[in-house]
């Protein structure tokens, strides 16, 4: 067993691709590396392209017209997503314990709204539950992975651990039916008030695997591969979920839900989307957003 150039690539590749370290080890444990080296060999591969993409950084920082010219990567491979259901859309699912229906289908970008996932008094539920402990809304930060405040988004929210109760355990448990993908390869259900004027301008979820904060991201569950967002309640006018690259409006109706995936983090998905300004009453969504392998 070598620790060699072409490994550290091979590491590189896929991690850049959205696949986690665990998946990884895994892997080199399966081709018979013991697991302390398969360990080592993963930390320098990820930390060596860490420092790359640092050195890269300043670069830009020092000469600004170089961020304007394409990475020049090429299109990253496509990952594995959630389907509910195969190219022909049966007009109700069953999820678990309830009946769902599907209201539109769009192939790409891959948009699926769904009617009556959650009912009235779940919605509600979850309102409650959450109204007290609302802070201001944060993006991930590109260049740590964590959070970060941002003026694109205004809203505010609260992020609930997976199961955090059992409302919230039934909800995952019938998301994971719905659209076929393991529970533990959710995060946690996040839940978003807009008030008049508040907003999530356009963004992808994915995380740009160039970026310097994507190891961190990408080491909790690899790459995001689709979004659910549930809408709690029905805004009086404005707050309908967008999705400029295909002039999509989809209407916040309370209790429908609107799932889109994206097979690799590249524009080319048209997953562009965004929470359009709420002009009248507020809106409440909770979001599910799928990763790849188990989020921790
Ligand atoms: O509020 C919406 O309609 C969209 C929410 C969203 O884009 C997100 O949570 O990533």
């Amino acid at each position: 067993m070598e620790e060699t150039p072409e490994l550290h690539r091979w590491v590189i590749a896929q991690t850049e691709a959205g696949h986690a370290p665990d998946a990884l080890l895994t892997q080199l444990i399966e081709r018979g590396w013991p697991e302390d080296r398969a360990v080592a060999v993963l930390t320098r591969a990820l930390e060596t392209r860490l420092a790359q993409l640092r050195a890269k950084d300043q670069l830009r920082a020092k000469d600004p017209a170089l961020s304007e010219r394409p990475a020049g990567d090429g299109t990253p491979p496509a990952l594995q997503v959630p389907q509910p259901f195969g190219l022909t859309a049966p007009p109700v699912v069953r999820a678990l314990d309830r009946e769902v229906k599907v209201l539109f289908t769009l192939p790409h970008p891959r948009v699926i709204l769904f009617g009556g996932l959650l009912s009235n008094t779940e919605c509600d539920e979850l309102v409650t539950l959450s109204r007290s402990r609302m802070s201001a809304s944060q993006v991930v930060d590109n260049d740590t992975g964590g959070e970060t405040a941002h003026e694109g988004r205004t809203s505010s929210g609260f992020g609930f651990a997976r199961a955090a109760t059992p409302l919230i355990d039934r909800i995952e448990r019938r998301i994971a039916a719905l659209l076929k993908w393991p529970r533990d390869q959710g995060e946690g259900l996040q839940i978003l008030r807009y008030r008049v004027g508040q907003e999530y301008r356009p963004h992808y979820d994915y995380m740009d695997p160039t970026l310097p904060g994507a190891p961190a991201f990408l080491a909790r569950g690899g790459q995001r591969v689709g979004s659910l967002v549930m809408y709690l309640n029905t805004p009086l006018e404005g707050g309908a979920t967008n999705f400029p690259d295909v002039g999509l409006e989809v209407a916040a109706n309370k209790g429908n839900a609107v799932f889109f995936s994206y097979d690799r983090p590249h524009p080319g998905t048209k997953s562009l989307h965004g929470g359009m300004p709420v002009l009248k009453g507020e809106k409440w969504v909770a979001t599910k957003w799928l990763r790849i392998a188990p989020h921790t």
